[in-house]
């Protein structure tokens, strides 16, 4: 139990939007704003944290579900070497599962829905780690994740490093309005391949349509960002941020961006450094084949208290990390292929479940080339293990960083480095999930050599 310490660290905006956890039936909530609620610690322990999420209805809806009352679900919050439990508490009427994306653990933990079963509506299962990567990760159910993400059902956890400079910081977990981006019809599962391209301008912050949030000027404020939606891919423009961290922690080397894309399932830490003048964080235009015209969307609007100029940045950074060579041989190769309207979706010709799964021996590093032949992105995910990014289309990336989600352009290749530390059949699959519940998934199989 750290909840005077973990409070410290999450700035005011926790306290207003916190305490009232039940939303009316189908409302949007607008005010107050602020990050989720922080879920509550229930092990005295101080290095152990345990939380209790009840996935259900919200408020009676048919068509909005949440965690312990909220969607998004409360922020789960941990220090590197706590030991972690979630305990999945299953209301709904059909079965679910959480998949603790981005986080290294036994496979039996991982929620996929095949190395543990998925839990029965009215059953308890509790997931248990230890925290050994710092970051910004996010939870979500991984059986019949089309439907109950759309739902409402994700929400962030988060690995602190108490040695990471001190900031202010903000959770923003985006997501698409349910009803707009998406009509459940009469809540059966929806069609895998009913993916609406141009969808994906139709944004809830928080929960919230439109939010503001008041800050005070001369503040610096680590933002963790997420991108919960279940199909849209997310371009911000939010001007004069240093992008600090990705999906694994942060970057040993940040950067300044005006924009920050985030693809489903995509996780980005910002340093946000406010001055006194009011501005917008927009949604620019983008889509599943890229970016398209149309309007841009106003996400988040932040009106400044006080007249303090911007603060200076704070000293983030990692460990450089070691070269890898442009040239090193390719291991395994999966080829994407399909996602316009009723296509296949396959990787390497097949489709989920019916695939052949990748070896990996255990401790050995492999390069995977990732070569997508379509015309439409696929944000590739792998469970359990954080790869290196080291080629894009032969040239190395834009800056170091370890992934566990990223972008696979049309017509192009990425080349990643994973080391296999765990064993089990870790899934690997597009997070476009419809596309995912289309078939486009495979396995990582990690075995003792
Ligand atoms: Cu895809």
């Amino acid at each position: 139990m750290r909840r005077a310490w973990a409070l410290g660290v999450v700035v005011a905006a926790v306290a207003c939007a916190g305490g009232e956890l039940d939303r009316p039936r189908d409302a949007v909530v607008t005010t107050p704003f602020g990050s989720p609620p922080l879920a509550a610690d229930l092990d005295p322990r101080a290095d152990h944290v345990a939380v209790s999420l009840r996935a259900a209805p919200l408020g009676g809806s048919t068509t909005r579900l949440g965690y312990s009352g909220a969607s998004p679900g409360p922020t789960v919050r941990a220090r590197v070497g706590d030991t972690v439990e979630v305990t999945l508490d299953n209301q709904l009427a059909e079965p679910t599962t959480i998949h603790l994306h981005g986080v290294h653990l036994p496979y039996e933990m991982d929620g996929d829905g095949h190395g543990a079963p998925p839990v029965a509506p009215g059953e308890r299962f509790t997931y248990r780690f230890v925290a050994e990567r710092a970051g910004t990760f996010w939870y979500h159910p991984h059986v019949g994740a089309v439907t109950q993400v759309r739902a409402g059902l994700y929400g962030a956890l988060i690995i602190e490093d108490p040695r990471d400079p001190a900031a202010e910081e903000v959770v923003l977990v985006f997501s698409e309005v349910p009803g707009e981006a998406f009509d459940p019809p009469s809540h059966a599962h929806a069609t895998p391949l009913s993916v609406d391209y141009r969808r994906g301008q139709s944004w809830l912050v928080n929960g919230a349509r439109s939010p503001s949030l008041s800050l005070a000027s001369g503040t610096v404020v680590r933002a963790r960002l997420v991108n919960a939606s279940a199909d849209a891919p997310l371009r911000l423009s939010w001007p004069g941020v240093r992008v600090i961290g990705t999906d694994q922690g942060l970057l040993p080397a940040p950067h300044d961006a005006d924009e920050v894309p985030l693809m489903p399932g995509d996780r980005a830490e910002v340093e946000w450094r406010v001055g006194a003048s009011p501005f917008d964080v927009v949604a620019l235009p983008d889509s599943v084949v890229g970016p398209v015209g149309g309007d841009a969307v106003t996400l988040l609007s932040v009106a400044p208290t006080g007249e303090l100029d911007a603060p200076a940045s704070r000293a983030w950074g990692a460990p450089a990390l070691p070269a890898v060579d442009l040239a090193r041989p390719v291991d395994a190769t999966w080829v994407f292929t399909g996602g316009g309207e009723g296509s296949d979706l396959r990787i390497n010709g097949e489709r989920f479940p019916d695939v052949t799964p990748t070896p990996a021996p255990l401790g050995q590093e492999l390069v995977i080339e990732l070569r997508n032949l379509s015309s439409t992105r696929h944000p590739f995910h792998l469970h359990g293990h954080p790869f290196r990014v080291f080629s894009v289309d032969g040239a190395p990336p834009g800056f170091e960083s370890w992934e566990d989600t990223t972008a696979l352009e049309p017509f192009s290749t990425r080349r990643v480095l994973v080391r296999p530390a765990l064993p089990g059949e870790w899934m690997a699959h597009c997070h476009l999930l419809t596309h995912a519940a289309g078939g486009m998934a495979t396995i990582l199989s990690v075995r003792q050599p």
